[in-house]
């Protein structure tokens, strides 16, 4: 990766390590400068890197700058840069990294008090000896322990699954605004990332200043950290989770442009700009422009864009199909397209094939799950509680499992409107055999075989042991394959490619967990299996009735990996879905 916004942070990081260094103010504001041009370049740089005639015309990079840029493009690197980060304790850059801490205090926290990290830094917060060092007062310092303090209990980034109900209710907020026009949230939320770094809440709307003071007077709001005309941008504590929110208000003739830029990903904006400036237009926040940017942008001088007001007329301005969000990523051949891919989408669910009741670890009855699934419209619902050895989530023995089947068909019997399913979650134990024999499992609607224990095999262990499970001809569906849990635990890194391939053989259909604690699988290995031809099941796991509503997270991480509707099996028809099931019995 060579962005501009790469080369940028390289820049804006020797302005500071030359600050740090004590170098002189003149060749630190030059780097300061270059970083700030090279960010605000349409153009990628690094084609440009053979010209250093063109890199110097552009305006703040001088003829140093320039030779760094090409220096980067021909090697990946800058010698400079390493020298200068060899200068400095490698701890003294998170210190740097602290919101409120610029590259001069710190250089008088590590010259004077000896700071070489952020455990030096609470340290001497701590005993308060951080008073002495120059222009420290009391609010200083305060805020610098709350920003560390933060930082470490927000440990970066927030699961797609709560950060997307606070986007949602902010949004509700700002759209009760008197006046206001389309509310809605960017960024990595919207891609539907499995983690989200902060919240980019976009607005437009008659009163602007109205929007930012019910943005920056939400209840949840524990900091304002800015607050400006167009943008502002708020820390905030909703539960016990915290997230950075920022709000960007844009005229409404705008709002495609902003939309498509604030949703991103960085990289499709660069490769969609680029694409723009081949055409000989300009790409940015605004809109799309009929010219060359020059120094000063078009919107700034009155020039009318192309498109600006939708998405949907900029993609067609630029003769690109439409990208659906969630695949505006690098690596997802969206410049190939001739038009955009159909992919599934919420209202496509109509069976859930993976769920728990009060027999093991669920909190509903069976009449109860099935009364929550006949309330989303779904044909069938499969009652797939756990298997003896996951004795912790209340495992059914044979015995037990056999009366369950019993009751479950009971349920059916005297249900009408939905088609309930006896099945298993069962167990794949460390070795690849399941948790009940073969005959046990012949008498199962559905069997949804999972790994749950012994998470920490080997790659070649673990991928063994999940292709024995999906040879096992009673299986239907491998549940969470890996075992993940998002920002908690790897667990297992079988061969996706090979499982993929037995999937295919033996016509077992891959689950995608919709719980936002694992997607499991993650969209990479969704598109794997997409182009590896294998069927997908996404299912919700249901615990308990409101986990139905997770579908929506499984959904988008199956849109990340390409699905179709007709390739995951809880779009099929009952007929169609039972035929399925019942080839294996
Ligand atoms: P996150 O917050 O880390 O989960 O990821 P994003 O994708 O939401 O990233 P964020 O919040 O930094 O920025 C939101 C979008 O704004 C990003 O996806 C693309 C756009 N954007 C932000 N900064 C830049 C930049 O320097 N260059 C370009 N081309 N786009 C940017
Ligand atoms: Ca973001
Ligand atoms: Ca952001
Ligand atoms: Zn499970």
């Amino acid at each position: 990766m060579s962005s501009n916004a790469d080369i940028a942070a390289i820049f804006e990081q020797m302005a500071a390590l030359l600050e740090l260094t004590g170098a002189d103010k003149f060749r630190v504001n030059a780097h300061a400068r270059a970083a700030r041009a090279i960010e605000a370049c349409a153009e990628p740089l690094v084609d440009l890197a053979d010209d250093l005639k063109a890199l110097e015309a552009i305006e703040g990079i001088g003829a140093k700058s320039a030779k760094k840029i090409a220096e980067y493009a021909e090697t990946g690197e800058i010698k400079e840069h390493r020298e200068l980060l060899a200068k400095v304790p490698s701890g003294l850059l998170d210190v740097l990294a602290v919101p409120g801490l610029g590259p001069k205090t710190v250089k008088l926290l590590w010259e004077e008090k000896g700071v070489e990290g952020i455990d030096d830094l609470k340290r001497i917060i701590e005993d308060g000896s951080i008073a002495d060092v120059p222009r420290m007062g009391a609010k200083t310092i305060a805020n610098i322990a709350d920003a560390i303090s933060f930082a470490e209990r927000s440990a970066g980034r927030l699961q797609l699954g709560l950060a997307v109900p606070i986007a949602e209710m902010i949004c509700e907020r700002l759209r009760a605004v008197k006046g206001a026009g389309s509310v809605e949230y960017a960024g990595s939320a919207r891609r539907g990332r499995e983690t989200v770094g902060d919240l980019d809440i976009l607005a437009s709307g008659k009163d602007e200043a109205a929007l930012h003071d019910a943005f920056s007077s939400m209840p949840e709001v524990e900091k304002v950290l800015a607050s400006g005309e167009s943008k502002s941008s708020v820390r905030m504590q909703v539960g016990k989770h915290l997230i950075q929110a920022d709000l960007r208000v844009v005229g409404a003739a705008h709002h495609g442009a902003a939309l498509m830029y604030f949703t991103g990903s960085k990289e499709f904006n660069v490769r969609l700009r680029e694409r723009a400036l081949k055409k000989g237009m300009t790409l940015n926040e605004y809109g799309l422009y009929p010219e060359d940017q020059e120094k000063t942008p078009p919107q700034h001088r009155g020039v009318k864009p192309i498109a600006s007001k939708t998405e949907e007329a900029i993609f067609e301005a630029l003769g690109v199909a439409f990208v659906p969000p969630e695949l505006r990523e690098e690596g997802t051949g969206w410049e190939r397209w001739k038009q955009t891919p159909e992919l599934i989408e919420v209202k496509d669910i109509r069976a859930e094939l993976h769920a728990h009741t009060t027999a093991s670890d669920g909190a509903m009855s069976i009449e109860e799950l099935v009364e929550a699934a006949k309330e989303r419209g779904f044909h069938t619902i499969a009652v797939t509680d756990h298997s003896r050895s996951s004795a912790i989530a209340g495992g059914l023995s044979v015995e037990r499992l056999m009366e369950h089947i019993e009751a479950v068909r009971e349920v059916d019997a005297k249900t009408k409107g939905i088609t309930v399913l006896a099945g298993s979650e069962v167990d794949i134990l460390a070795d690849g055999t399941l948790d009940y024999e073969d005959k046990v499992l012949k008498k199962l609607d559905v069997v949804v075989a999972s790994p749950h224990a012994s998470l920490r095999q080997e790659p070649v262990v673990a991928t063994e042991r999940l292709l024995k499970a999906i040879a096992n001809p009673f299986v239907h569906i491998l549940g969470h394959p890996t075992g993940r849990l998002i920002g908690e635990r790897e667990a297992l890194s079988p061969d996706i490619g090979r499982l993929v391939a037995a999937a295919v053989e033996h016509r077992v259909a891959l689950e995608i967990n919709s719980h936002w604690r694992r997607l499991d699988l993650r969209d990479v290995h969704v598109r794997a299996a997409m182009s590896g031809g294998a069927l997908i099941a996404i299912d919700c796991d249901v615990h308990r009735a409101e986990q139905f509503g997770n579908i929506r997270y499984g959904i988008a991480t199956a849109r990340r990996g390409g699905v179709a509707p007709e390739r995951c099996i809880n779009t099929w028809t009952a007929k169609k879905l039972h035929a399925l099931l019942k080839a294996k019995r």
